[in-house]
């Protein structure tokens, strides 16, 4: 099996990709607006880093799904403004990806830079500049490395081109925590061991949501498990009414709404649901399942440490389900038409 030794192996490959970005010369031009792009895995990547692109350099960036840029053209681009489109893919060949790109060549306002394990794969070519992390060659159909490689790729991006001494200080720290958060790779097994539990939510905000949605879609390919997942509070406004005692709520919490976490872990108990909360929690929080996080890191450099522990709750899952995580059912590494 692949997908274990691909989430475990994680903190060496984050200290590849480090050593590779910091030394990358990017062109560093002004634009109106950064449309951060990607299919499935790679789009939910694209949520977090735009969000964290727009914290850190200031500039307005939104995630879209790549097929939107031909499909829905007017919503997202307009011909007076100028934009940097940041292609997300780690085969570089998914067809919408492609389609996107080729779609936008020869537009005078559109600039692109594509980031993907495949440094000689279409995408790149397509692309004005291009990262590649060639270092990370999954085997498995699920992405796990790649996807915290290539997000972290783009953070270390983004706090390059607003000369962030303090994020790239912290961000340099990320593999070394990752490996001693990995010593723990057992955490989740409990409670995905339990067959009782049925039904997964998983909530997430800001630069959280896109890392909350990349769980439900761990979980669904390797063990087809039906999840949801919502920003934090949102979840009070509707979706509670399906939590029983066969759901779990995943919350990724952060010291800034620690507060509304623990208040928000009381309401899932009251209606019978367990919590599993992950975060940098202090020692007065309570929930029926903790994890953990080191708190020296600012929120939006945290990010990559919650990544592990969710596609580990997924992977030990589908071991316990009988399912073989590399080869989820109806998909292929790379889609394409
Ligand atoms: C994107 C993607 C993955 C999915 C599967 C098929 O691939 O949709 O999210 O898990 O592996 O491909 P890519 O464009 O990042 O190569």
């Amino acid at each position: 099996m692949h997908t274990d030794h691909e989430i475990l192996d994680q903190a060496n490959q984050l200290q590849i990709t480090f050593n590779e970005v910091i030394n990358q010369s990017f062109e560093n031009n002004q634009y109106d607006m950064h449309l951060f792009i990607g299919c499935g895995t790679s789009f939910y990547l694209a949520a977090s880093a735009a969000r964290y692109f727009q914290a850190v350099t200031g500039e307005f960036a939104v995630a879209l799904p790549a097929s939107e840029i031909f499909l829905d053209t007017d919503s997202v681009l307009s011909g007076n403004k100028k934009y940097q489109v940041m292609a997300i893919s780690r085969s570089g060949t998914t067809s919408e990806i492609i389609a996107a790109l080729k779609f936008l060549q020869g537009r005078p306002n559109v600039e692109t830079l594509s980031i993907t394990c495949h440094g000689e794969s279409e995408i790149a070519k397509l692309s004005d500049q291009s990262i590649a992390l060639n270092h990370i060659n999954e085997k498995s159909v699920v992405m796990t490395q790649s996807f915290s490689n290539m997000l972290y790729a783009l953070q270390i991006f983004a706090a390059k081109k607003a000369a962030s001494a303090k994020d790239l200080d912290e961000l340099k720290a990320v593999p070394k925590l990752t490996g001693s958060l990995l010593d723990n790779w057992e955490k989740t097994k409990e409670v995905a061991d339990q067959l009782s539990y049925q039904r997964f939510v998983f909530l997430g905000s800001g630069y959280y949501n896109g890392i909350a949605k990349e769980a439900t879609l761990k979980l669904k390919e390797m063990t087809q498990t039906e999840c949801e997942s919502y920003s934090n509070l949102e979840f009070r406004h509707g979706p509670i009414s399906i939590v029983d005692a066969s759901t779990v709520v995943v919350l990724l919490s952060k010291p800034e709404t620690e507060a509304l976490d623990q208040d928000l872990v009381r309401d899932i108990q009251k209606v019978g649901g367990k919590v599993l909360t992950i975060g940098p929690v202090s020692e007065t929080f309570t929930s029926d399942y903790t994890i953990q996080l080191e708190a020296s890191l600012a929120n939006r450099n945290r990010l990559v440490l919650y990544i592990p522990h969710l596609q580990l709750l997924a992977y030990h899952r589908a071991i316990k389900l009988g399912y073989n995580p590399d080869q989820p059912r109806n998909l292929t590494q790379v889609v394409t038409v």
